[in-house]
């Protein structure tokens, strides 16, 4: 079987765009591949974190995704700063990659801001932890959204490097896996902005934990204009906050835009938008009440992580001596 990884953030509530983007893309994964999953807590500190915070979200995102479906004895589900292999590995990465290519990230240049010189070093280097969060697994394929594909090639650029510069066979080649109609979900007050959790207008963003009410009340809210719908999807064409309440709802029904499109002809937003929620929450009330639950027991969410680290870690540790052995370090006898 394949071996696949992904990783999510702990730096927020998990979104919509999360879940449509990646989370439940992993869900049959777990059957068909060797699937390994990570909360990576090491990466959500590359932004300030409140460690209070940061501790509560970690186990808040740990209990999302069981709740959506990742089951910890059919994968393989624990957090990043458990397996000390991600950060060794990361060190030999940060001295392969190259400057010129980490300066063409544009991820970190929406997440550094105006300020460039007051970004953390770490968040300039995220893609080479993340390069090695991958490749200590030998993992072959990472499903994720469209905004990760730039760090995935980047990914790709540095086993390259290590390969023909240690003239090695060691590390696989990474296939991006961008699946479905909502790789790319936007923000709800601005069509050309995705989806974060870290927005900081809760507005944006419907999150896993939203009740009925925040659902009906975010949706109502969101900006469109005051076309109706159209028959086709040329007609949403420069109309970005309409295809996006589209694309959610084709992608949370398990259809096609068209499909929406061609039984929502000639509708107002505002009878759309109520057909929307009622998806939402038929959908999302599942989850976010099978979160709470889980989180009600936090003994027994962290044997589960606890068992998930330590079987990542006998995957990841030899990979990772075997590239340190590789760079000429002597093993520690
Ligand atoms: N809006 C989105 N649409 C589709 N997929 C998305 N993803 C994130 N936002 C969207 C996918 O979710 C996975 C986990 O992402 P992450 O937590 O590692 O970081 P991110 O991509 O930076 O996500 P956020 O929500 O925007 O987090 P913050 O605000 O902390 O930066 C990835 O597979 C991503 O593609």
């Amino acid at each position: 079987q394949p071996r696949v990884f992904s990783g999510i953030q702990p730096s927020g509530v998990p979104t919509l765009g999360n879940y449509l983007g990646a989370i439940r893309n992993w869900v049959p994964m777990q059957d068909t591949h060797e699937a390994i999953f990570c909360v990576v807590d090491l990466h959500a500190i590359t932004v300030w974190q409140d460690p209070k915070e940061l501790a509560r979200q970690t186990r808040e995102m740990a209990a999302a995704l069981i709740a959506c479906g990742l089951d910890p004895k059919r994968c393989t589900l624990f957090l990043q700063s458990h397996v000390h292999a991600h950060t060794r590995l990361a060190w030999i990465m940060n001295c392969v990659a190259r400057l010129g290519w980490l300066n063409r990230m544009t991820q970190f240049k929406d997440k550094a801001g105006k300020d460039k010189e007051a970004a953390s070093a770490g968040l300039y280097v995220y893609p080479n932890l993340m390069a090695a969060d991958i490749l200590t697994y030998h993992a072959t394929l990472v499903p994720v959204g469209d905004d990760q594909r730039q760090h995935l090639e980047l990914a790709n650029d540095i086993a390259q490097k290590f390969n023909h510069d240690y003239g090695v066979e060691f590390f696989p080649r990474i296939e991006p896996l961008i699946q479905g109609v909502a790789a790319r979900v936007m923000s709800l007050r601005d069509g050309t902005k995705k989806m974060s959790k870290s927005d900081p207008s809760d507005q944006s963003r419907i999150n896993l934990t939203d009740d009925h009410d925040s659902i009906a009340q975010k949706i109502r809210k969101a900006r469109t204009d005051a076309e109706p719908l159209p028959g086709h999807a040329s007609g949403l064409e420069n109309r970005p906050e309409a295809r996006n309440l589209v694309g959610i709802l084709a992608a949370i029904t398990g259809t096609l835009p068209e499909n929406v499109l061609r039984e929502h002809e000639g509708k107002g937003f505002g009878a759309f938008k109520e057909v929307l929620v009622a998806a939402l929450v038929a959908h999302l009330d599942p989850i976010r009440k099978e979160m709470a639950r889980l989180l009600d027991d936090p003994a027994t969410l962290d044997a589960q992580l606890r068992l998930g680290a330590d079987r990542a870690e006998a995957v990841a540790a030899p990979i990772c001596a075997r590239a340190e052995e590789i760079v000429g370090f002597l093993p520690r006898r």
